[in-house]
């Protein structure tokens, strides 16, 4: 008889799940209140009070004041686009001394957004990160000229890597220049506290998916008095900056999602930092592994690991089939046979670039899940580690009962 695996969900970078009672908390707004809150009538009207406490828990979550905008995107690439086309045509596209700064480790969303405004005419730089794989403040002030540069746009957190970037500090930078400063907060909610009191950036992205809330709703933070040419023209929602009708179900849910997300830290440093560091040790206990980033810099769920001489192709295909997802990096660019560039940007050799797996954990991961994994992610480097040309230090693959994958005859 087949049994089904238990399946083991190490890509939480990716998505993450819905928490139940983030989807408890949507339903009623598919099927009752389903007016459209623009409508003047009792359907429209009666969803606005679940709106605005959706609404007031994003803005406390990241600590914005109420003079400033947070506008309801479909997703954090809308958001990354919203900011960098607005800014372009706010500042860059008449005046050809104007430059965007960027680095060279964004995701591609950022990165392709930049190569479409370079393909327009507009300069933009790519910053290099520091042997820890960030962008410092003194990388930054190498880079911006205050009256050339029009937007910095730096991340929070590496999606791949985890590395968290200094930004409050690069925030710094670009105040002292009278430059704005973009964030894209995506791996950073619900992992590490995010605040706009703290941080004087200009402009700050989210996506709910990443934080248990759903797929295709996200958030734009726009600071007090920034213009922005908005991406989206229509109708007069969000004060005229994003047209188009709220999915009010989706920022009920990303409402609450945001305000667990921020709650569960504590849980997130404590419990899921222990757990990813005991995965951690035991990839690193595997021999000719390493892992990417000092453990103190990143964000307390993610690994990114390598195992020389295995693709990470051909882990992530034999990982799935013993039941753990993991991923090779970002999933938007996994259709790509090119070298990680998150890898090539930190120096990593092109052996490795080809090595990486990214392990990603939430709070709804167990420590037996881990344990589970550890044993898994181990049998499978020997056993690839075997049959693999380019592996010197082969070892014979573990036989016999205990090899059986999660351990099913
Ligand atoms: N920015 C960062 C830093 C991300 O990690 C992602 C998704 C996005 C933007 C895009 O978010 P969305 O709301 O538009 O989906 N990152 C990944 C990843 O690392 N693997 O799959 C998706």
């Amino acid at each position: 008889m087949k049994h089904e695996i238990e399946r083991i969900y190490l890509d939480n970078n990716a998505t993450t799940i819905v928490d139940p009672r983030v989807r408890e908390a949507m339903e009623p707004f598919f099927t009752r209140h389903y007016g459209n809150p623009n409508s003047l009538h009792g359907f429209g009207t009666e969803v606005h009070p679940a709106m605005r406490l959706a609404m007031d828990r994003i803005y406390s979550g990241i600590h914005a004041g109420d003079q400033d905008d947070i506008i309801v995107t479909s997703c954090a690439c809308e958001g990354n686009n919203h900011v960098l086309k607005g800014v372009y045509f706010d500042l860059v596209r008449d005046d050809p001394r104007k430059e965007i700064l960027t680095t060279q480790v964004e995701h591609p969303c950022v990165r392709n957004t930049c190569a479409f405004l370079e393909s327009l005419g507009a300069a933009v730089t790519y910053m290099p990160v520091n042997a820890d794989g960030i962008i410092d403040a003194d990388t930054l002030r190498r880079h911006i000229h205050p009256d050339r540069t029009a937007l910095v746009s730096v991340m929070w957190a590496n999606n791949e890597t985890g590395l968290i970037f200094p930004v409050r500090e690069l925030a710094e930078v670009c105040r002292e220049n009278g430059v704005l400063f973009h964030t894209d907060a995506v791996q950073a909610i619900g992992k590490v506290p995010v605040s706009v009191a703290d941080v004087p950036v200009d402009f700050l992205t989210f996506s709910a998916h990443k934080f248990h809330g759903p797929k295709g709703i996200g958030g734009l933070f726009i600071r007090k008095g920034r213009k922005l040419t908005p991406l989206i023209h229509g109708g007069e929602q969000m004060g005229g900056r994003r047209a188009g009708t709220i999915n009010v179900p989706y920022l009920v849910g990303m409402g609450l999602a945001m305000e667990m997300a921020v709650d569960q830290l504590p849980y997130e440093e404590n419990v899921v930092r222990r757990l990813r560091d005991r995965l951690e040790d035991a990839i690193l206990a595997i021999p000719d592994t390493l892992v990417v980033g000092r453990r103190e810099l990143r964000t307390p769920n993610t690994i990114l690991a390598s195992f020389r001489g295995i693709e990470g192709e051909a882990m992530i295909w034999d990982l799935n089939a013993g039941g753990v997802a993991a991923s090779t990096g970002s999933a938007c660019a996994s259709e790509s046979l090119e070298p990680n560039p998150t890898f090539v940007a930190m120096g990593i050799s092109n052996e490795l670039a080809h090595t990486g797996i990214r392990f990603s954990l939430s709070r709804f991961t167990t420590a037996e899940e881990i344990e589970r994994a550890a044993v898994l992610i181990r049998r499978s480097a020997e056993r690839l580690r075997a049959i693999s040309s380019s592996y010197e230090g082969k070892k014979p693959v573990t036989t016999g009962k205990g090899a059986n994958r999660n351990g099913q005859e």
